[in-house]
């Protein structure tokens, strides 16, 4: 992308209703817009993190054998009456009429749109276990719309549903959807902690909170310091194999780690002293395991080996996507602008073209504009004519992992600069090899 065909509304001035460096740095690099409480369009340069984003969770969902779908922003306040919800969810819930004086809502969540789904076609125990997910907007009017697209009132959620014959088979599940979501976030660069949490409206015992930690996040976390040294990492998993997820779920959930909502001072004294941490974070994601509450309600049953019929084992998966883009800046920034990890970035590399207009200037920007392209790779190439200030401001701002700086006086060496935002190190060397380190970064070469 040429910057000066883009649409990339940047901002001077700190916007004043901003409160935390996440929502700062979202306006300013003109990612988001306000248009209510709550409720924001997505200009190019968030769109394009936002698609990342839903891309890794679709892939890593996928890798586990959960099958993709889409569900209706809208649905029937009757589907709703079955499981008791629609007078149950309180005034979170958006209710409406259409012009026949219908009930009808927009989904908060969807546990009743899949149940019935599910009931509508699956009949037997040989067509289990099945997990649908979807990537999906919300709704929900929050009292307190606050922290840009960290608390919305309109947000994507990933949410994923499992139907299973048995409470063992739902705990796979469970266990899967752990090991997914571990996955998932270490692919944006962030450690989102497991942590026992409440399950509030959806139900269920069994739940854990991914939190990611930062002195901004609204809930109060309590957990053992140790649980900060685990990472999941590349390793293989057979997200067949029972054992080995459960393995996953101990390592992980062994240690103290909860929520003020369900943090327990004598348990946690129990940790040694060194090890009690108590900080912010933010929630990116949850799982839950409610057993038949929906299957039961809404009659979603399967026959089982000996022909009789019984109601389904489900839990709901959630990601909180939109909220992501948030809690990922709110982990890497600096003074200047957003870090974006390699995973997320919007663009792989920035071109800053210090002379537009001097022939040779141009000429190697372009080729390496190319080069980038040629690989499969996004560059965003600042050919802008104005000062090399504001060019590295705004690329500073936006955060692109890394940066190409051409002007007349290095080529005249045969070299331009790479610079890496997160260090501010910076290299010459020649634009070939500048492409080839490049390349080799995004494992293009
Ligand atoms: N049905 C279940 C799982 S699919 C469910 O709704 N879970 S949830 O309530 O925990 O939401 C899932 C994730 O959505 C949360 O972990 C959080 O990351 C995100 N989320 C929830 N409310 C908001 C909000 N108001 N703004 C942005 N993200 C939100």
């Amino acid at each position: 992308m040429r910057l000066s065909r883009y649409f990339l509304p940047v901002l001077k001035e700190t916007p004043a209703e901003a409160q935390i460096v996440s929502h700062r740095l979202m306006l300013r690099a003109g990612m988001i817009r306000q248009q209510s409480a709550g409720i924001y369009s997505w200009l190019p340069l968030g769109y394009k993190v936002l698609k990342k984003i839903e891309q890794i969770v679709h892939e890593e969902q996928q890798k586990a054998g959960h099958i993709p779908l889409l569900m209706p922003t809208l649905q029937s306040a009757d589907l709703w009456r079955e499981s008791g919800r629609y007078e149950a969810y309180g005034d979170e819930l958006l209710r409406m009429q259409d012009r026949h004086g219908r009930d009808m809502l927009f989904s908060p969540t969807a546990e009743e749109m899949f149940t019935d789904v599910f009931r509508s076609y699956v009949k037997s125990y040989k067509d289990l276990p099945l997990t649908l997910y979807q990537i999906q907007w919300k709704f929900r009017d929050e009292v307190r719309p606050r922290f840009g697209v960290m608390r919305g009132r309109e947000f994507l959620m990933k949410d994923g549903y499992n139907f299973d014959l048995t409470k063992e088979d739902a705990l796979h599940a469970y266990n899967r959807h752990l090991v997914t979501y571990l996955r998932t976030y270490e692919r944006m660069g962030l450690q989102a902690i497991p942590m026992r949490a409440d399950s509030g409206p959806i139900g269920g015992e069994n739940t854990h909170e991914f939190l990611v930690l930062a002195d901004t996040g609204e809930s109060e976390v309590f957990y053992d310091s140790e649980i900060t040294d685990l990472t999941f990492g590349d390793r293989d998993i057979d997200f067949d194999n029972v054992e080995q997820c459960q393995g996953v779920l101990e390592e992980f959930t062994s240690r103290y780690a909860r929520t003020d909502e369900t943090h327990d001072a004598a348990l946690f004294a129990e940790v040694p002293a060194e090890r009690q941490r108590t900080a912010r974070g933010i929630e990116v994601g949850q799982i839950f395991y409610f057993g038949t509450k929906y299957s039961e309600s809404m009659g979603a049953s399967v026959q089982n080996s000996d022909g009789k019929p019984v109601p389904v084992h489900m839990g709901s998966h959630g990601i909180g996507v939109s909220r992501l883009l948030g809690a990922i800046i709110e982990a890497s920034h600096d003074e200047k602008g957003i870090i974006w990890p390699e995973g997320v970035t919007p663009f792989h590399v920035g071109i800053i073209n210090l002379k537009t207009g001097d022939e040779a200037a141009d000429e190697a920007s372009e080729t390496l504009y190319k080069s980038f392209e040629a690989l499969g790779l996004e560059p965003l190439y600042d050919d802008r004519k104005m000062g090399a200030g504001g060019k590295f401001a705004s690329m500073d701002l936006i955060g692109l992992p890394w940066r190409i700086t051409v002007g007349p006086r290095g080529l005249k060496n045969g070299v331009v600069e790479v610079t890496c935002r997160k260090t501010g190190e910076s290299e010459e060397m020649t634009p070939e090899l500048a492409v080839e380190k490049i390349a080799k970064i995004y494992k293009k070469a």
